[in-house]
């Protein structure tokens, strides 16, 4: 828990969140400012910068992390399988465009966005 981190107030529910997945290590909610039908957001509990903090040690949670990934993409609107999908993204530092300094995945999907580019 850090005191001045907006995802650890989430967490602890000072600051409401529409959550979808929540158990003792990770919760995902929906993205506030969503860039597709499906925009979530999945975070460790425990308070942890970005990606460039990430140590030998953090393998474990890292892993269980991903594997939450298609369970809650498929929950929350993402189609499963070969046609369906969705992004992950996880900005890291100010040069990855990281705003909100609480390491974050973002899923994103429920649209093809390439095919609205030229
Ligand atoms: O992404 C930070 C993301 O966090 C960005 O997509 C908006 C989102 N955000 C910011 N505040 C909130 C709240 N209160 N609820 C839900 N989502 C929020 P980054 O990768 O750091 O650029």
């Amino acid at each position: 828990m850090s005191q001045d981190c907006l995802f650890c107030k989430i967490i602890d529910g000072t600051i409401p969140s529409t959550k979808v997945y929540e158990d003792d290590d990770f919760l995902a909610f929906k993205d506030i400012n969503p860039v597709a039908p499906v925009h979530l957001l999945l975070i460790p509990k425990h308070h942890i910068v970005s990606m460039q903090h990430v140590a030998d040690t953090d393998a474990d949670w890292l892993g269980k992390m991903m594997t939450l990934v298609p369970q809650i993409a498929s929950a929350n609107g993402c189609r499963p399988g070969a046609e369906g999908g969705y992004r992950i993204v996880i900005n890291s530092g100010e040069d990855g465009g990281q705003e909100i300094d609480h390491l974050h995945l973002h899923i994103i999907g429920g649209e093809r966005p390439w095919k609205n580019t030229a």
